[in-house]
């Protein structure tokens, strides 16, 4: 990769801090979430999660011995105003502060996310949060803040992760907080206010720290037409335009795609977009610097009858294996299981080349330079009585996946970064604590454990990795 190009390691604070009501941390919308019965695997929280607040030293540590050059994390809103605005909790920003330092200190470049899926509770319960515009001045505050408290430290800002992920899970499937179901005119409107959020702060940024990169990071999950039926090229083109595109080109161009408003608005579900609107979504998409990319798996999308699939089949929160849910939109497309690939152990496909894909198709339609924010194995990890983690089979994910990368990288892609999904193991938001991603084993289960850190396989693979940046996987 180019000299430039950064190998990482990503997190979010709600999966790894901890520590969820000390140090004038505010309540967050997921503190109250996973107190309702059903909601997570077992009930598990991030009450404690890996206890990063008070281990983040340790951590840092363990990713400069490995030579981590990026760590990307997330601000907990609510850690820096504990009600969403007004008053600022020093004992937050300190804590940042710190991280950030220690990360400078061994010559870790810090990537910030703005936004990683906690708001504070107190803006949820004050004004419903993201359903209302209002959220978007507090926001922007709460960004500006970060920006002039951290200018000169950190380089690389990412506004709001997965912004496709939160909204249909919280308004669509019910499986994230507000647990909304089905409500897809707020839905809509829900998303146009976090993109304003998202633009918004990208002007306030450019003001602050024009020489900063800044983008958003979206979960891209390329899609494939079942057959060259062309009811299925279609088909494919109606899911990425209502799927994919719906959040990139409002990124990129700072307008929805047309076809598929028009479907929405003929639907009566499409969101208000004033003139202003308009004019910020502009502006803000001719000032991002990058393009982020969580990338776990791909789509098949075929032509879905009118009486056919819809909309999002059957609901999996129960932390076991997916149930291989068909989902879809009658009339357009529908989302059958890929029999060409292998699953994860939670019936994600694995599917390196889509991240080849994603970067083409990203370069070609934005002509935008991309940070891979995310990328990475869910799966059971065993500890042996010697303390050893063997994962072989993370590190065969994580090389085939670098190893088209590097393709797309040789065929034009310019990519800045590549952050795998996770440092250390931490809480899956449905899925517990059973589902490891770390190239650090934590000691803890549902219940607990001694949160001791243990070195896997794949942490000494990926150290050599950085090492020689990238070439010990191709030979
Ligand atoms: C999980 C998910 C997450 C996400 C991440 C998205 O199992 O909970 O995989 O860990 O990947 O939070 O940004």
């Amino acid at each position: 990769m180019p000299d430039t190009f950064l190998w990482g390691s990503a997190s979010a604070a709600y999966q790894i801090e901890g520590a969820a009501q000390e140090a004038g941390k505010g309540i967050s919308n997921w503190d109250e979430f996973v107190k309702i019965p059903g909601k997570t695997f077992k009930e598990s929280t991030g009450e404690v999660a890996v206890d990063h607040y008070h281990r983040y030293k340790e951590d840092v540590a363990l990713m400069a011995e490995m030579g981590l050059q990026t760590y990307r994390f997330s601000i907990a809103w609510a850690r820096i105003f504990p009600k969403g605005h007004g008053e600022v909790n020093l004992e937050g920003v300190q804590f940042y502060t710190e991280l950030i330092d220690e990360c400078l200190k061994y010559g870790i470049e810090p990537m910030v996310t703005l936004y990683h899926w906690d708001i504070p509770q107190a803006l949820v319960e004050e004004y419903g949060g993201w359903e209302s515009p209002k959220v978007v001045e507090d926001f922007v505050h709460y960004a500006t803040f970060l920006f002039n408290q951290f200018k000169g430290k950190v380089k690389y800002w990412i506004t709001i992760n997965e912004q496709n992920i939160f909204t249909t899970f919280g308004w669509l499937t019910a499986m994230h907080p507000p647990g909304k179901f089905d409500d897809e005119k707020m839905y809509y409107q829900v998303n146009h206010h976090v993109f304003l959020a998202h633009a918004k702060s990208v002007l306030a940024f450019k003001e602050i720290m024009p020489e900063g990169k800044i983008g958003a990071s979206f979960a891209y999950s390329p899609s494939y037409a079942l057959n060259s039926d062309p009811i299925h090229a279609m088909a494919k083109m109606d899911f990425d335009n209502l799927k994919n595109f719906w959040w990139m080109d409002v990124y990129a161009y700072g307008r929805y795609p047309k076809n598929a408003y028009h479907y929405l608005e003929q639907k009566g579900v499409a969101p208000i977009v004033t003139e202003a609107d308009q004019t910020i979504l502009k502006q803000a998409a001719a000032l991002i610097d990058f393009m982020g990319v969580n990338y776990y798996q791909t789509s098949v999308a075929e032509y879905n009858p009118i009486d056919g699939v819809g909309p999002y089949g059957e609901m999996n929160t129960t932390g076991k294996k997916g149930t291989g849910q068909v989902t879809g939109i009658p009339g357009l497309y529908k989302n059958p299981t890929n029999t060409h690939l292998k699953t994860t152990d939670w019936d994600w496909v694995i599917d390196p080349s889509g991240l080849r894909y994603a970067c083409k198709e990203i370069t070609s339609r934005y002509d935008l330079p991309i940070v891979i924010s995310e990328n990475g194995l869910g799966a059971f990890d065993t500890l042996t009585d010697t303390q050893e983690i063997h994962d072989a089979y993370r590190i065969e994910y994580l090389s085939k996946h670098i190893e088209e990368l590097m393709k797309a990288s040789e065929e034009g892609c310019e990519i800045w970064a590549y952050c795998t999904w996770s440092f250390t193991d931490l809480l899956s938001w449905l899925n517990g604590y059973q589902k490891r991603y770390g190239f650090v084993y934590v000691d803890r289960d549902e219940v607990g454990g001694s949160l001791n850190r243990y070195k896997k396989d794949s942490y000494y693979w990926y150290k050599e990795v950085i090492e020689t940046n990238g070439q010990s996987i191709t030979v």
